[in-house]
């Protein structure tokens, strides 16, 4: 299907590169070629449903290319000539900005000529992406390359909506402030709606940043609430700032690692490397950030203190060859090969080298199959924004072995705590000592790390980060059911003192909305497994989910999995199964070091203790393992129970539910008003809404003072102040709690 230029697009996507490489055919013909990468593939469903394009550098000096059609996407060429990817690309880009937003790991260089250059390139993308937008279009601006580009963009085209993400790391003060042209950066990017980094440190940097250069000073909420976006006034406007953990597509690397093929061609692999007994991986960019010597040293130091054996660990670090024309590259080249040199030199035999070094690219199946080949992977870098390898890696783990070492200092740290081994990467006795341990670690713990490792990765996928950051930018454009020009809401039907609650609820500083799932959002059914929640509920949470000062969750008996595949709801919305026992991996980090080695000692025990028992299985869960016997015989189903109730139930600090068949230990105390008050903690929330139906959700309604609203569905006791007879109320409540902050917050009434 083809795309016109005419009107405009309504999704456009900014970047340096655009995703597709000019290739040369052995005819001598030219053509374009997909780059194959993580942000394409997220955003392409985006970019098709809404007549999207994508404006970026074809990856070539001095090539004037028109805007072509690629499959049906339009793409818009913006041309380098030679000095700015000198100057623009090569130079601020990648020896100013680059070295001095990850922690001046090497000195960054500060060139007049080079700023000039950015500045120049910055436009012509502004002014390319002013006119390929249609009136009121999104814009979604990437990365480092193009800070200036929202404040240019904005001056031009008023009507857009502009987002802009940073993929690298958004560093500390102190050092941002060496930058000569550190207050026009930050104001290029003020001219965006939404700012979005990896993680929450970036954005408090950046919020505390406006403030020392701009005086601007940032919501009181911006600077408490961590994990929420704040926001800051520039302009006349609020300009959002938050974080969004990018990810990979993980099912498609989980599709590519079960395939008979790849396993076939890791094995081949492993025979080629004369089959060691552990194999350890590095992919990475050759990029001095990456932290590829602090491995080959700590796996040196194992060596010659004969703590590996060189006859039965092999390694293979793949270097994809980058920025090959900035020095700092070259002098890094260099130093790391002669590393792998005097490696193998000193380690290894004929036909047998320790390292297997491979200074190239690699295909995307034959990557996978490297992956699946691989026992331990070793992600070091000494700063990273996020670091995708090591989630790739994971999603090709369907099997649950599998080690991954990964430095503290990598932004993926923060959401794979649980089941990484973490190293301080300037650290080298540690790094040793991790990586022995990730040698020698017992299959048993292997196994109960990789499960987290696994489902986080699984469940956060590449596509819910695109979601989020673009639900956030503009609610209205994302998957919304009701037409504008629909009915308004019927909140005449609710009880009129429970409007007036709504009401004063909606003018709260900071709001939390929780609801139970089953016979709150969802009718109840028959089959459990056929519970599907009311759209327009469905709806509601996600658009308030979006708003700001605004936490939207869902806390229900069922397991999380079970919930986040019912539900449906998106990223913004905080799920909690198990009755408080799962939470979403956002709050993951809660468990402290105590509760997460009880955790892991539980499910080793219970490990050992079920073995291979015919229908018995566990269930482990980020806080909780269940034991599941109904599908075993039931004097063997029984005995399991009792052997668990005797044992592992007993130990410290573990908190036992029963149910039909199943006993669920847990790390942590749970019940739905232990979940609602942690989720009150995480958002700072000045009030709360709490809707439910069932038992057990009075101990949430029990939680409720001040000016929270505690809403029972159905008949029947309850420590609840109002009640409505059934699910479709419970939407039009939402409907009627979202209408009212939003005019609320949008300054349309007091
Ligand atoms: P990068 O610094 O490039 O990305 P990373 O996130 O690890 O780092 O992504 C590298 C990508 O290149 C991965 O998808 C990997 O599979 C691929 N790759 C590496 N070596 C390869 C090889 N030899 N052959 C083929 N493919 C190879 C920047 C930031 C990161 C942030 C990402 C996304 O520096 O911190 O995670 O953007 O936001």
């Amino acid at each position: 299907m083809g795309v016109t230029t005419e009107g405009g697009a309504d999704f456009l996507v900014v970047a340096n590169r655009l995703p597709v490489d000019l290739e040369r055919l052995d005819d001598g013909t030219e053509r374009w070629r997909p780059s194959p990468g993580g942000l394409v593939s997220a955003l392409e469903p985006f970019l098709r449903r809404r007549n999207g394009a994508w404006v970026g550098w074809p990856g070539r000096a001095d090539l004037d290319v028109a805007p072509f059609d690629d499959e049906g996407l339009l793409m818009h060429p913006v041309r380098l000539s030679s000095a700015e990817v000198r100057d623009y690309y090569e130079g601020f880009s990648n020896a100013t900005l680059w070295p001095l937003y990850h922690d001046v790991i090497v000195p960054p260089v500060f060139e007049r000529a080079w700023w000039d250059s950015y500045v120049v390139v910055n436009q012509r993308f502004a002014d390319a992406a002013a006119a390929a937008a249609a009136p009121g279009a999104t814009v979604w601006v990437q990365d480092y390359q193009l800070q200036l580009v929202p404040a240019m963009l904005r001056e031009q085209r008023p009507d857009l909506r502009i987002g802009f993400f940073l993929h690298i790391p958004f560093p500390p003060v102190e050092l941002f402030m060496q930058l000569p042209w550190r207050t026009e950066v930050v104001s290029g990017l003020l001219g965006a709606d939404v700012i979005g980094f990896q993680l929450p440190g970036g954005a408090q940097n950046f919020l505390w940043l406006s403030r020392r250069l701009l005086g601007l000073e940032p919501s009181k909420a911006a600077v408490r609430v961590r994990s929420r976006p704040g926001s800051v006034p520039f302009g006349g406007r609020h300009v959002r700032v938050g974080a969004f953990p990018i990810s990979v597509d993980a099912a498609s690397f989980d599709e590519l690692s079960r395939d008979p093929g790849t396993a076939e061609r890791a094995r081949e692999m492993r025979f080629e490397m004369g089959d060691p007994h552990r194999l350890l991986l590095g992919v990475d960019r050759l990029d001095y950030t990456k932290g590829i010597d602090v491995r080959l040293r700590a796996l040196g130091e194992l060596l010659a203190a004969g703590r590996v054996d060189p006859e039965t660990v092999s390694m293979v670090q793949l270097a994809t060859p980058s920025r090959e024309r900035v020095d700092q590259y070259q002098a890094m080249r260099r130093s790391i090969e002669e590393q792998v040199g005097r490696l193998n030199g000193r380690f290894g035999r004929v036909g047998r080298p320790i390292v297997h070094y491979l200074h190239q690219s690699m295909d995307r199946d034959e990557l996978v199959a490297l992956y699946c080949a691989a026992d331990v992977m070793v992600v070091t870098p000494l700063r990273d924004g996020m670091n995708l390898v090591c989630k790739e890696y994971v999603a090709t783990r369907h099997g649950l072995d599998g080690v991954l070492v990964l430095s503290e200092f990598a932004g993926a740290a923060a959401e794979l705590t649980g089941g990484a081994l973490l190293v301080n990467p300037y650290d080298l006795d540690g790094v040793a000592q991790t990586l022995e341990q990730a040698l020698t670690m017992d299959p048993i713990e292997e196994r109960a790390r990789m499960r987290t490792l696994h489902r986080q990765v699984m469940t956060h996928d590449v596509g819910r980060w695109a979601q989020s950051f673009l639900d956030f930018l503009d609610p209205s454009a994302s998957t919304t059911t009701r037409a504008p020009d629909e009915a308004p809401v019927a909140a005449e039907s609710l009880p009129a003192t429970l409007r007036q609650a709504v009401v004063r609820l909606a003018r709260t500083p900071r709001l939390l909305v929780v609801c139970d799932y089953d016979g709150t959002l969802a009718p109840i059914v028959a089959d459990p497994a056929q519970a599907t929640p009311r759209p327009e509920s469905v709806q509601a949470l996600r658009s308030l989910a979006a708003l700001p000062e605004t936490t939207a969750g869902v806390i229900s008996g069922r397991g999380l999995s079970d919930l986040a595949a019912l539900s449906r709801l998106p990223a913004g919305v905080h799920l909690i199964g198990s009755h408080g026992a799962e939470f979403d991996p956002g709050f993951a980090h809660t468990l402290d070091d105590e509760a997460q080695a009880l955790r892991r000692r539980l499910e080793a025990d219970l490990e050992l203790l079920v073995g291979r028992t015919r229908g018995v299985f566990l269930e482990p869960k980020p806080a909780s393992i269940a034991v599941h016997v109904r599908r075993a015989e039931p004097s063997v189903g029984e005995s399991v129970l009792e052997a668990v109730r005797s044992g592992p139930a007993r130990l410290r600090g573990v908190h036992v539910t029963e149910g039909k068949a199943v006993i669920e230990l847990a790390v942590i105390e749970t019940d739905k008003g232990e979940a609602l008050d942690m989720l009150r903690r995480q958002s700072g929330a000045t009030a709360a809404l709490f809707v439910g139906d069932d038992l057990t959700d009075e101990k949430a309604f029990a939680r409720l003072a001040g000016q929270d609203v505690g809403v029972k569905v159905g008949l029947g006791e309850s420590l609840a102040a109002y009640s409505l007879t059934d699910t479709g109320d419970v939407a039009v409540m939402l409907e009627y709690l979202l209408a009212e902050r939003r005019a609320w917050l949008s300054g349309e009434i007091r």
